[in-house]
């Protein structure tokens, strides 16, 4: 499934939007799929406290986490090779279940829906989607 023109667009015109509050977000994404998925928590298991949105280390990175996805963006045309480290390091030395890019693809779209209700229309929705799906395609590379 490949990013129309419109799609890019799209993802690219509410991104302009994001980067202003790209920290709150990624705190936000990042601390709402560890409340709803508590399997995710296994990955953090160092991390001191209840992981939620309020939780510092979770704020920090999922801060972290949202500005690797704006790297993305700006490289939305060559995904995999933008990726490929990212990909790498989740595969083997943090292995990271795949399917978990999902997870937080999902939460990351919820968030969004709430901060730009007035953007994000059935078109954006779907073009987030398509992008957010290449973006955990690309992170899956190198699981081989
Ligand atoms: Ni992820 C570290 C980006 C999804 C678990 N992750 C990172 C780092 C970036 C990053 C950037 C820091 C790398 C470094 O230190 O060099 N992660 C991303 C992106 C996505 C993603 C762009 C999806 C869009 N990561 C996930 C998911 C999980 C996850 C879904 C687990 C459920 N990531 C981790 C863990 C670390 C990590 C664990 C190491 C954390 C630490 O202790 O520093």
């Amino acid at each position: 499934m490949s990013l129309s023109a419109t799609d890019k667009s799209n993802v690219k015109k509410l991104w302009a939007k994001v980067e202003k509050q790209i920290d709150e977000i990624g705190a936000e994404s990042l601390g709402r799929m560890l409340v709803a998925y508590p399997q995710t928590k296994t990955y953090f298991a160092t991390w001191k406290g209840e992981l939620n949105v309020q939780n510092d280390q979770v704020r920090k990175h999922g801060a972290k986490i949202l500005n690797a996805v704006s790297k993305a963006v700006k490289e939305i045309d060559n995904l995999t090779t933008a990726l490929s480290k990212l990909s790498e390091l989740h595969a083997t030395k943090l292995q990271v279940d795949p399917g978990n890019f999902k997870l937080l693809a999902h939460n990351l779209i919820l968030v969004l829906a709430m901060y730009f209700p007035a953007d994000f229309t059935p078109a954006v929705h779907l073009s987030v989607d398509k992008f957010l799906a290449a973006v955990a395609l690309a992170l899956s590379e190198n699981y081989r």
